[in-house]
């Protein structure tokens, strides 16, 4: 007799995932459910919709291989339901039964709509975080600021990860000024591993195509690993053939070439088919046996166990309003060359393209170059938080809206970030080779032919100096403005506000 349903979602393909462990194999029946519902909610990218479906199915082979009952409905049964509570209410139907135990889901969303079920359900805490979500309260409790940096250093201790003894391993915890090296004129690394898809991936692919083919994003060629194995081998290519460069140009961007020395293995962890832990062990034992030097292997353990446990714990700290902030007040519309229609700003093209074709871009490029333009011309928060969830594989609201809504655009009001990340023109072209083939000069602060990005920050600082011209970390870009003489100041905001009006009016900017 089934006792129990054990809800398992398309993020959460792991063997140690919270509701497998507390579930019974014997008497309880995992359900997994492709529904048009998750496809939608938000217009995801082809490539990620076919990455977690695939990804799903081979996770239920997997479970029954091991043993477990598995109920899986795929996208076109004619009884499926197409939402996961409908999909959970059809299976109780079935087996009889009403309790359903279930891992917390990373959105809000979906967390409300299981907690509102006609059903018993029981949610337990997602326990794949270094990071549970009382040991994130009491750590932010009390604090005046909830500073990145210092929650690190206890990841760090309680992993015992680049630690020796109580300190950190080389005398430093944070090596990020070894990390800033613009773009480098050869790349020795091909990029991430790729897998040729197999006869599940291609039934997949077929099905997505059909049912979201009009999505923005290119479903072919599709490369991902699609199970834990395929997984496990890019993260072991990665760590072999990259990581050792990794610390040098993470922050760095090139125009012909997409991933430099980047994991690209969020999607991989955030789904479940890497444990983020056995991520960091692998880069700490590169170190350990000389393979990668110590700036290489923390930054990118920082990334993991620092940003990523970070931002989760923001996302539950602050609650379900959260986003939907907009603490600077912005409404401008996303305009259409963030879903791919023509612009004359190289950096913003290539990074959309790249996004188009991978479903990928990396950080630098999402913060300094798509973020950093929508602060500062001031595009409505939500608008270009939901374009985030939408085209990036990795995307799931708890580690996005902090990335987008608080890191990036500051409407958060400064929960994550201590001053906004804007920029002009000066620093693409400093960790880039965008601005050598761009229509626009990044030398030219005013007319013909000016980066927009010159214009912009400036405009973005005078707009906002109620804001921020107290801030310390800001007082010398106000001075620097503070400088220029009346004239030129009325210039750039003239010129910034008619390259605004034209891309309201759909021109090619
Ligand atoms: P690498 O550069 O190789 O870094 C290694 C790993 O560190 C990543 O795989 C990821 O797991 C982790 N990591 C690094 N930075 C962050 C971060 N800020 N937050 C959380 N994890 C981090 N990451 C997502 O996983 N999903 C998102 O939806 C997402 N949206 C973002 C939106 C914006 C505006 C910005 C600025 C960053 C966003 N990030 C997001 C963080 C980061 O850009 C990606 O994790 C990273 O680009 C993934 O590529 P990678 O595996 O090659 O990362
Ligand atoms: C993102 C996604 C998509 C596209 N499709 C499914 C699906 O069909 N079935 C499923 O269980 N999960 C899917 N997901 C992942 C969920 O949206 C994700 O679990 C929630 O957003 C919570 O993080
Ligand atoms: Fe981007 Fe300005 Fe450089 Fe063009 S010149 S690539 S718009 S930063």
């Amino acid at each position: 007799m089934v006792k129990r349903l054990v809800l398992i979602l398309g993020d959460q393909l792991s063997d140690n995932i919270a509701a497998l462990k507390a579930a019974d194999k014997d008497s309880d029946v995992v359900v997994m459910a492709e529904v048009m519902e998750e496809g939608s909610y938000v217009p995801h990218h082809p490539k990620k919709i076919a990455l977690i479906l695939a990804a799903m199915r081979k996770f239920a082979a997997h479970l029954r291989e091991d043993g477990w009952q598995v109920a899986y409905s795929e996208l076109d049964d004619t009884e499926n339901s197409q939402s996961i509570v409908g999909e959970l209410l059809r299976r109780a139907d079935q087996h009889g039964v009403a309790k359903v135990l279930a891992t917390e889901p990373g959105e809000f969303r979906l967390i409300e709509a299981l907690n509102n079920a006609p059903l018993d359900v029981e949610l337990c805490e997602d326990d794949r975080f270094v990071a549970s979500h009382a040991m994130f309260e009491s750590w932010a409790e009390g604090r005046k600021a909830l500073r990145m940096e210092y929650f690190y250093r206890e990841m760090r201790r309680k992993t015992d990860l680049l630690m020796e003894r109580n300190d950190p391993a080389g005398g430093k915890w944070n090596y990020d000024h070894e990390n800033r090296k613009p773009a480098p004129n050869e790349v020795t690394h091909s990029g991430p591993m790729q897998f040729t898809p197999d006869e599940t991936v291609e039934e997949v692919l077929d099905l997505v195509e059909a049912k979201f083919g009009n999505h923005f994003g290119q479903l072919r060629p599709f490369d991902f690993a699609t199970d834990q194995a395929q997984a496990q081998l890019a993260l072991a290519h990665f760590v072999k053939y990259a990581l050792p460069k990794f610390g040098d140009f993470q922050d760095a961007m090139l125009k012909d070439n997409r991933f430099l020395y980047h994991a690209v293995v969020s999607p991989y962890i955030n789904i479940g088919l890497l444990d983020p832990l056995e991520v960091c062990r692998a880069a700490e034992d590169a170190w350990r046996n000389g393979d990668a030097p110590i700036n290489a292997v923390e930054g990118f353990i920082r990334q993991i166990i620092g940003w990523r446990e970070y931002v989760r714990g923001i996302y539950f700290l602050e609650g379900s309003d959260y986003p939907q902030r907009n603490g600077l007040g912005h409404g401008r519309s996303l305009p259409d060359f963030y879903w791919g229609a023509e612009t004359k700003m190289l950096c913003i093209s290539k990074a959309v393209e790249q996004t188009e074709e991978e479903a990928y871009a990396h950080h630098i490029q999402r913060l300094m170059v798509t973020g950093n333009f929508a602060l500062l011309s001031g595009l409505d928060p939500q608008q270009v938080s939901e374009w985030y969830l939408a085209v990036y594989a990795d995307a799931f609201e708890w580690v996005e809206a902090p990335n987008v809504v608080g890191m990036s655009l500051f409407a958060d009001g400064g929960v994550i970030a201590s001053k906004p990340y804007v920029s002009s023109g000066a620093y693409i072209n400093r960790m880039s080779d965008y601005c050598k083939s761009c229509a626009y000069k990044v030398s030219q602060k005013t007319g013909e032919g000016a980066c927009p990005f010159n214009l912009l920050y400036w405009h973005f600082l005078d707009r906002h100096r109620d804001r921020f011209s107290n801030n310390a970390r800001m007082g010398n870009m106000y001075r620097t403005w503070d400088r220029m003489d009346e004239g030129r100041r009325e210039t750039v905001l003239s010129e910034a506000d008619a390259f605004l009006k034209r891309m309201e009016q759909g021109e090619l900017v």
